[in-house]
């Protein structure tokens, strides 16, 4: 072949390549690299969240680095660290309490990394340490529960009930917002009154725990059982059964989160009611973090649509809950 044909070549070949016309199979480059903390895996809720956070990841082409922090900020804080000298693209977690957050987020901003706050929300005073909270509106979860128990006490003709409270994780977000979205809707009825409120910190066994102890010191005052998640729930209606009431019947029964397994047991009538807290959170956050590499506006309150389940209802056709 002659030289100059031969240089040619090579010099189109250069050029092609160096124009950056040539291109890996897309499969091999991530969209984007994120980092999520995720608090634990507590319930059903947690496990669904981390389960369809990792399914979008894969279905969006977005190479996720994922930490488990068996409920332990500190644990958070290290792999929020972790991420930030990995210089991922984006930092999301679901913060386990609101308060502590401010020096590791200062030093993600510091590292241009930006955070997405999911599930849950933090209590700061510097408004840029995070870009956008992605996950239920908790108060109106809590004015939910309350406005069925008005309903329930009306259609009974109930004119005196007296509540028991298993609340969730201290200073967490959704502790607090039910908590107040509950209390605020009840508030000036005087057919409503508060036994007690007792933490059972989202788990089943305290769940158990925390109902042991008040059908102890209250037995069978006890008419309503406001619980903020379905594995409490779940925990505490053995106690219930084994102490000689009937739930669902003897107590109102309300929660809060919707998997499957509640849900069964609320068709068998053993809970009144169930307010959605919906963990199919993936797609918002991927789509999220995908529109803060590409320079795109996002919304700073991201709510997903929730609906509340009951004796009101029927359930027959309500497809599998995924969770
Ligand atoms: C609410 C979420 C709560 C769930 C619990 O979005 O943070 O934490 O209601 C879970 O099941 O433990």
């Amino acid at each position: 072949m002659k030289k100059w044909l031969a240089a040619g070549i090579l010099c189109a070949l250069c050029a092609f390549w160096l124009c950056g016309c040539q291109t890996r199979p897309q499969a091999l480059e991530p969209a984007l690299v994120l980092g999520f903390s995720q608090l634990g895996s507590e319930s059903s809720f947690r496990i669904g969240n981390t389960k369809d956070i990792e399914d979008k990841a894969r279905q969006y082409g977005i190479s996720l680095m994922m930490d488990d922090a068996n409920q332990k900020q500190e644990n958070q804080i290290n792999a929020i660290r972790r991420f930030i000298a990995y210089r991922v693209d984006v930092i999301a977690f679901s913060p386990i309490v609101e308060e502590g957050w401010d020096n590791v987020l200062t030093e993600a901003r510091q590292a241009g990394i930006p955070v997405i706050l999911v599930d849950r929300t933090i209590q700061t005073s510097d408004h840029d340490l995070y870009v956008s909270q992605i996950g239920a509106d908790f108060y109106r979860e809590g004015v939910m529960a309350a406005e069925y128990l008005l309903k329930k006490a009306d259609d009974l003709g109930l004119d005196r009930l007296r509540i028991v409270e298993i609340t969730g994780t201290e200073n967490s977000t959704p502790m607090k917002q039910r908590h107040e979205g509950f209390m605020d809707t009840i508030a000036g009825d005087g057919r409503m009154e508060i036994l007690e409120s007792v933490n059972g910190d989202f788990l089943r066994s305290r769940g158990a725990e925390c109902m042991r102890y008040l059908l102890g010191k209250y037995g069978s005052d006890i008419d309503v059982i406001f619980s903020h998640n379905d594995e409490m729930t779940v925990g505490a209606l053995p106690e219930i059964e084994q102490a000689g009431y009937v739930p669902g019947r003897d107590m109102i029964i309300i929660s809060i989160d919707g998997g499957q397994e509640a849900i069964d047991i609320l068709k068998e009538g053993k809970i009144n009611c169930i307010v959605e807290c919906t963990p199919m959170l993936g797609s918002i956050l991927m789509e999220t973090a995908l529109a803060l590499k590409e320079g795109k506006e996002i919304d700073r309150e991201i709510h997903p649509a929730e609906r509340s389940f009951s004796d009101y209802d029927d359930l027959s056709a309500l497809p599998p809950r995924g969770y």
